[in-house]
Protein backbone atom coordinates (compact mmCIF):
# COMPACT_ATOMS: atom_id res chain seq x y z
CA UNK A 1 0.00 0.00 0.00
CA UNK A 2 1.58 3.10 -1.06
CA UNK A 3 0.72 6.80 -0.82
CA UNK A 4 1.88 9.79 -2.48
CA UNK A 5 4.97 11.34 -1.34
CA UNK A 6 4.95 13.35 2.18
CA UNK A 7 1.65 12.23 2.44
CA UNK A 8 -1.06 15.09 3.42
CA UNK A 9 -3.69 14.06 5.74
CA UNK A 10 -6.19 12.49 2.94
CA UNK A 11 -3.63 10.24 1.76
CA UNK A 12 -2.90 9.04 4.99
CA UNK A 13 -5.90 8.44 6.19
CA UNK A 14 -6.95 6.36 3.00
CA UNK A 15 -3.80 4.50 3.29
CA UNK A 16 -4.67 3.09 7.02
CA UNK A 17 -7.88 2.65 6.59
CA UNK A 18 -7.61 0.47 3.12
CA UNK A 19 -4.66 -1.51 5.31
CA UNK A 20 -7.29 -1.89 7.87
CA UNK A 21 -10.08 -2.85 5.21
CA UNK A 22 -7.57 -5.58 3.66
CA UNK A 23 -5.85 -7.01 7.36
CA UNK A 24 -9.84 -7.35 8.31
CA UNK A 25 -10.13 -9.15 5.26
CA UNK A 26 -7.37 -11.27 5.57
CA UNK A 27 -4.33 -10.01 3.93
CA UNK A 28 -1.16 -9.18 5.15
CA UNK A 29 -0.31 -5.24 4.08
CA UNK A 30 2.72 -2.98 4.62
CA UNK A 31 1.68 0.89 4.51
CA UNK A 32 4.58 2.78 2.94
CA UNK A 33 4.38 6.64 2.79
CA UNK A 34 7.39 7.75 0.64
CA UNK A 35 9.00 10.78 2.32
CA UNK A 36 6.92 10.10 5.29
CA UNK A 37 3.90 12.39 6.16
CA UNK A 38 3.18 16.32 6.36
CA UNK A 39 3.12 18.51 8.77
CA UNK A 40 -0.72 18.80 9.25
CA UNK A 41 -0.80 14.57 9.36
CA UNK A 42 1.88 14.94 12.34
CA UNK A 43 -0.11 17.92 14.25
CA UNK A 44 -3.69 16.00 13.59
CA UNK A 45 -2.48 12.99 15.01
CA UNK A 46 -1.27 14.24 18.10
CA UNK A 47 -4.05 16.28 18.97
CA UNK A 48 -6.39 13.95 18.28
CA UNK A 49 -3.95 10.81 19.88
CA UNK A 50 -4.23 9.25 17.01
CA UNK A 51 -1.28 6.26 17.14
CA UNK A 52 1.18 7.10 14.29
CA UNK A 53 1.76 3.95 11.80
CA UNK A 54 5.57 3.59 10.99
CA UNK A 55 6.73 3.88 7.60
CA UNK A 56 7.15 0.41 6.83
CA UNK A 57 9.46 -0.33 3.30
CA UNK A 58 8.15 -2.37 0.16
CA UNK A 59 7.83 -6.05 1.44
CA UNK A 60 9.75 -7.51 -1.56
CA UNK A 61 7.87 -10.95 -1.64
CA UNK A 62 4.39 -8.69 -2.16
CA UNK A 63 1.86 -9.69 -5.22
CA UNK A 64 0.16 -6.54 -5.48
CA UNK A 65 0.79 -2.96 -5.18
CA UNK A 66 -1.92 -0.42 -4.22
CA UNK A 67 -1.44 3.13 -4.94
CA UNK A 68 -4.19 5.59 -2.76
CA UNK A 69 -3.92 9.53 -3.54
CA UNK A 70 -1.27 9.23 -6.25
CA UNK A 71 -2.51 10.59 -9.62
CA UNK A 72 0.79 10.05 -11.53
CA UNK A 73 3.78 7.56 -10.93
CA UNK A 74 5.92 10.58 -10.60
CA UNK A 75 4.33 11.26 -7.03
CA UNK A 76 6.19 8.06 -5.73
CA UNK A 77 9.46 8.63 -6.92
CA UNK A 78 12.06 5.85 -5.76
CA UNK A 79 8.95 3.17 -5.79
CA UNK A 80 8.15 3.25 -9.58
CA UNK A 81 10.09 0.04 -9.95
CA UNK A 82 8.40 -2.05 -6.87
CA UNK A 83 5.41 -0.81 -8.99
CA UNK A 84 5.83 -1.68 -12.45
CA UNK A 85 6.75 -5.15 -11.45
CA UNK A 86 3.47 -6.18 -9.76
CA UNK A 87 -0.46 -6.60 -10.27
CA UNK A 88 -1.72 -3.03 -9.57
CA UNK A 89 -4.93 -1.53 -7.80
CA UNK A 90 -5.23 2.16 -7.80
CA UNK A 91 -7.82 3.91 -4.83
CA UNK A 92 -8.21 7.38 -6.11
CA UNK A 93 -10.40 10.44 -6.47
CA UNK A 94 -7.98 11.83 -9.46
CA UNK A 95 -8.43 11.06 -12.07
CA UNK A 96 -4.86 8.73 -13.41
CA UNK A 97 -2.04 9.64 -15.48
CA UNK A 98 0.45 7.09 -16.76
CA UNK A 99 -0.80 4.27 -14.65
CA UNK A 100 -2.64 1.38 -15.92
CA UNK A 101 -3.62 -0.63 -12.91
CA UNK A 102 -5.44 -4.32 -12.92
CA UNK A 103 -8.19 -2.96 -10.61
CA UNK A 104 -9.00 0.60 -9.94
CA UNK A 105 -11.44 1.93 -7.70
CA UNK A 106 -11.55 6.00 -9.26
CA UNK A 107 -14.27 8.11 -8.09
CA UNK A 108 -13.39 11.62 -9.32
CA UNK A 109 -16.57 12.96 -8.17
CA UNK A 110 -15.89 11.81 -4.46
CA UNK A 111 -14.32 14.55 -2.35
CA UNK A 112 -11.62 12.72 -1.15
CA UNK A 113 -9.95 8.98 -0.79
CA UNK A 114 -11.22 8.79 2.23
CA UNK A 115 -14.52 9.08 1.35
CA UNK A 116 -14.20 6.18 -0.91
CA UNK A 117 -12.37 4.44 1.11
CA UNK A 118 -15.48 4.80 4.12
CA UNK A 119 -17.63 4.07 1.36
CA UNK A 120 -15.90 0.37 0.86
CA UNK A 121 -15.96 -0.22 3.97
CA UNK A 122 -19.74 0.26 4.56
CA UNK A 123 -20.63 -1.61 1.17
CA UNK A 124 -18.35 -4.78 2.41
CA UNK A 125 -20.25 -4.02 6.07
CA UNK A 126 -17.08 -3.66 8.15
CA UNK A 127 -16.96 -0.82 10.48
CA UNK A 128 -13.71 0.38 11.17
CA UNK A 129 -11.70 1.22 14.21
CA UNK A 130 -12.71 4.32 15.68
CA UNK A 131 -9.08 5.69 15.42
CA UNK A 132 -9.75 4.99 11.76
CA UNK A 133 -12.87 6.77 11.88
CA UNK A 134 -11.49 9.70 12.86
CA UNK A 135 -8.72 9.83 10.68
CA UNK A 136 -10.62 9.23 7.48
CA UNK A 137 -13.55 12.32 8.54
CA UNK A 138 -10.26 14.59 9.30
CA UNK A 139 -9.60 13.33 5.33
CA UNK A 140 -12.62 13.73 4.40
CA UNK A 141 -12.43 17.35 5.72
CA UNK A 142 -9.27 18.42 4.65
CA UNK A 143 -9.72 17.78 0.90
CA UNK A 144 -12.84 18.71 0.14
CA UNK A 145 -12.28 22.55 1.79
CA UNK A 146 -14.24 21.98 4.49
CA UNK A 147 -17.28 20.42 3.04
CA UNK A 148 -17.79 23.41 0.59
CA UNK A 149 -17.40 20.48 -2.27
CA UNK A 150 -19.60 17.65 -0.48
CA UNK A 151 -21.88 15.77 -2.06
CA UNK A 152 -24.99 14.13 -0.44
CA UNK A 153 -22.68 10.66 -0.07
CA UNK A 154 -20.12 12.77 1.93
CA UNK A 155 -22.56 13.49 4.67
CA UNK A 156 -23.99 9.88 4.43
CA UNK A 157 -20.24 9.17 4.90
CA UNK A 158 -19.53 11.09 7.63
CA UNK A 159 -22.26 10.96 9.68
CA UNK A 160 -21.40 6.94 9.77
CA UNK A 161 -18.04 7.63 10.73
CA UNK A 162 -18.90 9.78 13.43
CA UNK A 163 -21.22 7.39 15.05
CA UNK A 164 -18.37 4.71 15.11
CA UNK A 165 -15.16 7.40 15.82
CA UNK A 166 -17.67 9.19 18.93
CA UNK A 167 -15.44 11.75 18.26
CA UNK A 168 -16.93 15.60 19.22
CA UNK A 169 -17.03 17.26 15.55
CA UNK A 170 -16.21 20.26 16.58
CA UNK A 171 -13.37 19.67 18.37
CA UNK A 172 -11.71 17.46 15.58
CA UNK A 173 -12.45 20.88 13.58
CA UNK A 174 -10.64 22.81 16.12
CA UNK A 175 -7.67 20.28 15.70
CA UNK A 176 -7.39 20.70 12.22
CA UNK A 177 -6.43 24.81 12.52
CA UNK A 178 -2.61 25.00 11.95
CA UNK A 179 -0.77 27.53 12.93
CA UNK A 180 1.33 28.54 10.38
CA UNK A 181 5.23 27.89 10.79
CA UNK A 182 7.70 30.93 10.31
CA UNK A 183 9.40 28.78 7.55
CA UNK A 184 5.97 28.79 5.98
CA UNK A 185 5.39 32.31 6.34
CA UNK A 186 8.75 33.39 4.88
CA UNK A 187 8.21 31.17 2.00
CA UNK A 188 5.18 33.04 1.09
CA UNK A 189 6.57 36.16 1.16
CA UNK A 190 9.75 35.14 -0.94
CA UNK A 191 7.52 34.12 -3.57
CA UNK A 192 4.97 37.10 -3.52
CA UNK A 193 8.07 39.22 -3.90
CA UNK A 194 9.41 37.43 -6.79
CA UNK A 195 5.89 37.37 -8.07
CA UNK A 196 5.23 38.32 -11.58
CA UNK A 197 1.77 39.02 -12.73
CA UNK A 198 0.25 39.32 -16.43
CA UNK A 199 -2.91 40.35 -17.55
CA UNK A 200 -5.79 38.69 -20.20
CA UNK A 201 -8.85 41.19 -20.10
CA UNK A 202 -9.94 40.91 -16.11
CA UNK A 203 -7.83 38.02 -15.28
CA UNK A 204 -5.04 37.96 -13.58
CA UNK A 205 -2.14 35.34 -14.55
CA UNK A 206 0.60 35.03 -11.29
CA UNK A 207 4.01 33.38 -11.86
CA UNK A 208 6.50 33.02 -9.03
CA UNK A 209 9.11 30.21 -8.24
CA UNK A 210 9.75 29.22 -4.19
CA UNK A 211 11.32 25.84 -3.24
CA UNK A 212 8.96 24.50 -0.32
CA UNK A 213 5.44 25.32 0.68
CA UNK A 214 4.71 25.64 -3.21
CA UNK A 215 0.94 24.96 -2.50
CA UNK A 216 0.91 27.26 0.04
CA UNK A 217 2.35 29.77 -1.73
CA UNK A 218 0.04 29.27 -4.80
CA UNK A 219 -3.31 29.57 -2.22
CA UNK A 220 -1.82 32.62 -1.00
CA UNK A 221 -1.98 34.33 -4.37
CA UNK A 222 -5.37 32.85 -5.55
CA UNK A 223 -6.48 34.76 -1.86
CA UNK A 224 -4.46 37.90 -3.42
CA UNK A 225 -6.83 38.05 -6.24
CA UNK A 226 -4.62 36.02 -8.66
CA UNK A 227 -6.74 33.82 -11.31
CA UNK A 228 -4.18 31.34 -12.28
CA UNK A 229 -1.33 31.06 -9.64
CA UNK A 230 1.91 29.26 -11.14
CA UNK A 231 4.70 28.38 -8.68
CA UNK A 232 7.81 26.77 -9.82
CA UNK A 233 10.56 24.86 -7.59
CA UNK A 234 13.84 23.61 -7.65
CA UNK A 235 14.60 20.10 -6.21
CA UNK A 236 17.70 17.89 -6.59
CA UNK A 237 17.49 16.08 -10.03
CA UNK A 238 13.77 17.71 -10.63
CA UNK A 239 11.51 21.03 -11.74
CA UNK A 240 8.24 21.03 -10.30
CA UNK A 241 5.35 23.40 -10.89
CA UNK A 242 2.38 23.70 -9.33
CA UNK A 243 -1.03 25.28 -10.30
CA UNK A 244 -3.92 26.54 -8.86
CA UNK A 245 -6.95 28.83 -10.45
CA UNK A 246 -9.82 30.82 -9.54
CA UNK A 247 -13.53 29.84 -10.30
CA UNK A 248 -13.58 32.41 -13.02
CA UNK A 249 -10.86 30.44 -15.02
CA UNK A 250 -13.07 27.84 -14.73
CA UNK A 251 -15.03 26.60 -18.09
CA UNK A 252 -12.40 28.30 -19.81
CA UNK A 253 -9.64 26.37 -18.97
CA UNK A 254 -8.70 23.30 -17.26
CA UNK A 255 -5.24 23.06 -15.73
CA UNK A 256 -5.41 19.33 -16.30
CA UNK A 257 -5.30 19.99 -19.92
CA UNK A 258 -2.41 22.89 -19.48
CA UNK A 259 -0.59 20.71 -17.44
CA UNK A 260 -1.10 17.88 -19.32
CA UNK A 261 0.35 19.55 -22.67
CA UNK A 262 3.33 20.90 -20.96
CA UNK A 263 4.11 17.52 -19.41
CA UNK A 264 4.35 16.38 -23.08
CA UNK A 265 6.44 19.42 -24.37
CA UNK A 266 9.24 19.29 -21.42
CA UNK A 267 8.88 15.20 -21.36
CA UNK A 268 7.69 15.33 -17.69
CA UNK A 269 4.97 14.43 -16.11
CA UNK A 270 1.79 16.02 -14.97
CA UNK A 271 -1.85 15.79 -14.26
CA UNK A 272 -4.69 17.31 -11.68
CA UNK A 273 -7.73 18.65 -11.68
CA UNK A 274 -9.23 21.46 -13.57
CA UNK A 275 -8.38 24.08 -10.92
CA UNK A 276 -5.49 22.55 -9.30
CA UNK A 277 -2.62 20.55 -10.94
CA UNK A 278 1.08 19.47 -11.00
CA UNK A 279 3.83 18.58 -12.87
CA UNK A 280 7.81 17.55 -12.78
CA UNK A 281 10.06 17.28 -15.23
CA UNK A 282 13.59 15.26 -14.28
CA UNK A 283 15.57 17.74 -16.10
CA UNK A 284 17.43 20.82 -14.94
CA UNK A 285 15.56 23.60 -16.75
CA UNK A 286 15.51 26.85 -15.39
CA UNK A 287 12.05 27.43 -13.56
CA UNK A 288 11.43 30.74 -15.77
CA UNK A 289 11.96 28.94 -18.62
CA UNK A 290 9.18 27.02 -17.33
CA UNK A 291 6.80 29.52 -16.07
CA UNK A 292 7.13 31.51 -19.07
CA UNK A 293 6.16 28.39 -21.42
CA UNK A 294 3.01 27.72 -19.22
CA UNK A 295 2.29 31.59 -20.02
CA UNK A 296 2.91 31.05 -23.49
CA UNK A 297 0.32 27.68 -23.62
CA UNK A 298 -1.69 29.69 -21.59
CA UNK A 299 -2.21 32.91 -23.90
CA UNK A 300 -2.69 30.19 -26.92
CA UNK A 301 -5.48 28.51 -25.36
CA UNK A 302 -7.62 31.35 -24.29
CA UNK A 303 -6.27 32.73 -27.35
CA UNK A 304 -5.13 35.92 -26.69
CA UNK A 305 -1.48 37.92 -25.51
CA UNK A 306 -1.08 38.62 -21.90
CA UNK A 307 0.07 42.41 -20.70
CA UNK A 308 2.78 42.25 -17.97
CA UNK A 309 1.33 44.41 -15.00
CA UNK A 310 3.96 46.78 -13.43
CA UNK A 311 3.42 49.01 -10.38
MN1 LIG B 1 -6.56 13.47 -1.82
Amino acid sequence: MITHRSADLDAYACGVAIKELLERLGLSVTLVTPEGVSQPVKSFLARNSIKYLENESCDPESAIAVLVDVSTLSQVNELRDFVRGRRLVVIDHHEIHNIKPDLAVIDPSATSCSEIAALLFKEVGIEPSAETAKLLIGGILSDSGRLSRARDLTFEALAWLLRISRVDYQELVSSMITEVTFSERMARVKGLLRMRVYRVDELLVCLSNVNAYESSLADTMLRAGCDLALVASEHDEEVRMVGRSSKRLQGMLSLADLFSELAQYFNGEGGGHATAAALSVRARIDVWTLLLKALERFESMVGKKAVRVMD
